[in-house]
């Protein structure tokens, strides 16, 4: 695949979501994910890229790669849809990836939702390696309230204790709102995820303090010292940690997944996905009574701008997505000649 006419230096290339898409798509494919598989992860892959969320973006592929080639996932998992209840629906992901599981069950959730006001997602068996907005904001699109939450695997010290066993464990939220594109947030409530750790340490950077510990115990700004052997701390002290514990609890125990804790994939090496289960909670808030919630979240973000704020969450990624929908989503050439080499080899 050449590089686009946007081309401007030899450090940097310009490709269009669509192309770089279906670059995603031939990798994953060569490497063992189905034709549906590979389409749902090379979307998410190349929004995350798009909007500027480099840690979760193309950065992951070398990792869902090796995973593939380890055996550790299944790339051509069949997810099995239950209907539990009237507000519960359940998926086994069969060892597949977690995005799949979610697509499969998408429109029977949305279908509980709308007439129960309320309906969760409990996905298990899968594997989720990927930012969590995705997830959630396609829901707020369509006037629904999602929240989500993925463990992953142990990295990160519960405050007050000795050794790590919590994962990053994200959790996303989306509402709509009348006059903008939906509220999200999507946050690991380790004070900062695992792939920026590896970002820093693959650039030489040093972390600002509070993030890790090195294998000691001691605190640590050097990310190397946090991957080999160390450990993270969680986001705010005994607040974070206590989100991260809930996290655990809705996104292992709740769903029948496991904890960040439980799974063992030294004899998979290559291994990068973490093993867990996510859950969705999806609420439509047309059941509210009164205005119209839309309307209510566009005068809470009015008011907030009224008392000084400038940026909410959500607004560097869809700045980012708006100068990449114009200009073709920045890629650095090496990374771009690497996705190439992947595709092919
Ligand atoms: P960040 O700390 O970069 O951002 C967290 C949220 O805060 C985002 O919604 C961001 O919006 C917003 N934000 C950041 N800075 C500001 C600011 N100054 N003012 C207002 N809002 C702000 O994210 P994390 O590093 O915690 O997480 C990165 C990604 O890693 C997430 O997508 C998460 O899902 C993913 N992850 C995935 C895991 C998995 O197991 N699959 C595990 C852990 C993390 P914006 O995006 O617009 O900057
Ligand atoms: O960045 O912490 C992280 C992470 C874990 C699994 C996928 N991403």
């Amino acid at each position: 695949m050449s590089a686009s006419p946007l081309d401007h230096d030899v450090s940097t290339t310009h490709l269009s979501y669509e192309t770089l898409t279906l670059l995603l798509q031939r990798i994953l494919l060569r490497h063992g994910a189905s034709e549906s598989v590979a389409q749902v992860l090379a979307e998410n892959c190349a929004s995350a890229e798009r909007d500027g969320a480099h840690s979760h973006g193309v950065f992951r592929v070398p990792g869902y790669v090796s995973t593939l080639n380890s055996g550790w996932v299944n790339g051509k998992a069949v997810p099995i849809v239950e209907d539990v209840a009237s507000g519960f629906v359940r998926v086994d992901a069969a060892n597949g990836f977690a995005q799949p599981a979610l697509a499969a069950a998408r429109s029977l959730l949305v279908d509980k939702a709308r007439s129960a006001g309320i309906a969760l997602l409990a996905i298990h068996n899968s594997h989720h390696f990927a930012a969590l907005w995705p997830d959630v904001e396609p829901f707020a699109e369509e006037g629904l309230v999602a929240l989500s939450v993925v463990n992953s695997m142990t990295c990160v010290v519960p405050h007050g204790a000795d050794r790590p066993l919590f994962g990053t464990n994200p959790i996303a939220f989306a509402a709509p709102r009348a006059d903008g594109p939906p509220i999200v947030f999507d946050l690991a409530t380790s004070a900062i995820a695992h792939g920026d750790v590896q970002i820093a340490a693959r650039k030489g950077e040093r972390l600002p303090p509070g993030m890790g510990v090195d294998s000691l115990g001691q605190p640590t700004q050097d990310p190397k010292a946090i991957l080999e052997g160390g450990a993270l701390l969680p986001f705010g002290g005994h607040k974070g940690s206590a989100l991260s514990m809930m996290v655990e609890l809705l996104a292992a125990a709740l769903t029948g997944g496991n904890f960040s804790f439980e799974f063992n994939w030294s004899e998979h090496p290559g291994a990068r996905t973490p093993w867990t289960g996510q859950l969705v909670i999806v609420i439509d808030p047309s059941k509210t009574a009164g205005q119209s919630f839309a309307e209510r979240s566009q005068e809470l973000v009015r008011q907030m701008h009224a008392a000084g704020l400038r940026r909410l969450p959500g607004d560097r990624r869809h700045r980012t997505r708006a100068k990449s929908q114009q200009t073709g989503i920045e890629m650095d050439t090496k990374d771009l000649r690497q996705l190439q080499a992947l595709a092919e080899g």
